[in-house]
């Protein structure tokens, strides 16, 4: 082979896998965590945004410690009506978020209770995410004994699959979407509840994450342990793929 052109094929096979590996790692520096609230921290001094009606009448939040053995920030929908807002907390995702999220997944999870028993969900004890065009939201009730029960909304009036967890006090919850069928499973304490989810339409906001009330027609406390919003990286799995493809590739311009 003449050499010029050999030494000109390695350079660019060379460049080819600089801008690669940049791009792949750029993925992988936007995925992971966006925005944590943990504990009985006060979510503001974590970075989310308050809505209106946080900490009015309508809607009152605190701190509560040591509540079954977890700390936690609780957001009381005290409006039996629907609220003047919905009344939670905000996080959102970056344009470069938001692309990885929609082409590499998401998830959200919360480890929470409904503090009432029995309590209707309707929106009062909520975790969100709108794609642009899809709303996810997990509704939380509880039964008679405080059993909670999540409900993966689907349709109008929250209504939606449900599981019933059979015990009071603190899960752990977890939306995971799957950008390859564009669907939403639902984790309870690490265990697939809900499959083939494909939420609710709603164009109307894009990237945005929140939990708390959505603007309930009802009244109920969530106290929330965990709530944490991650864009999911790029697997590792699929890295050591790509490295591999592209050093066969780098081996063949050599011979
Ligand atoms: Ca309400
Ligand atoms: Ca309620």
């Amino acid at each position: 082979m003449n050499s010029r052109k050999s030494v000109g094929r390695d350079c660019l096979a060379r460049t080819f896998a600089l801008v690669f590996l940049g791009v792949m790692m750029c993925g992988v520096t936007l995925g992971g965590p966006v925005l944590l609230h943990y504990g009985a921290t006060n979510p503001e001094l974590e970075g989310w945004e308050p809505d209106p009606g946080i900490g009015t009448g309508v809607t009152t939040v605190a701190p509560i410690l040591n509540d079954g053995g977890y700390d936690a920030w609780f957001v009381s929908d005290n409006a039996a009506s629907v609220n003047g807002s919905s009344d939670g907390y905000w996080g959102s995702l970056t344009p470069a978020q938001k692309a990885v999220a929609d082409t590499w997944g998401w998830r959200f999870r919360s480890r929470l209770r409904v503090a009432n028993a029995p309590d209707t969900g309707l929106g009062s004890v909520a975790i969100y995410y709108f794609d642009g065009i899809t709303q996810w939201l997990l509704d939380f009730e509880s039964g008679p004994a405080g059993e909670q029960i999540v409900t993966a909304v689907s349709g109008t009036g929250f209504s939606g699959i449900s599981f019933n967890t059979g015990s009071p006090g603190y899960h752990l919850y977890e939306m995971v979407y799957d950008p390859t069928s564009g669907t939403t499973d639902v984790l309870v304490d690490g265990i697939e509840r809900i499959w083939n989810w494909t939420g609710i339409s709603n164009p109307i906001q894009t990237g945005r994450f929140k939990f708390g009330s959505a603007s309930s027609p009802d009244s109920g406390q969530g106290n929330y342990n965990t709530v944490e919003f991650s864009v999911v990286p790029i697997p590792s799995s699929f890295l050591l793929v790509a490295t591999g493809g592209l050093s066969i590739l780098l081996a063949r311009r050599k011979t």
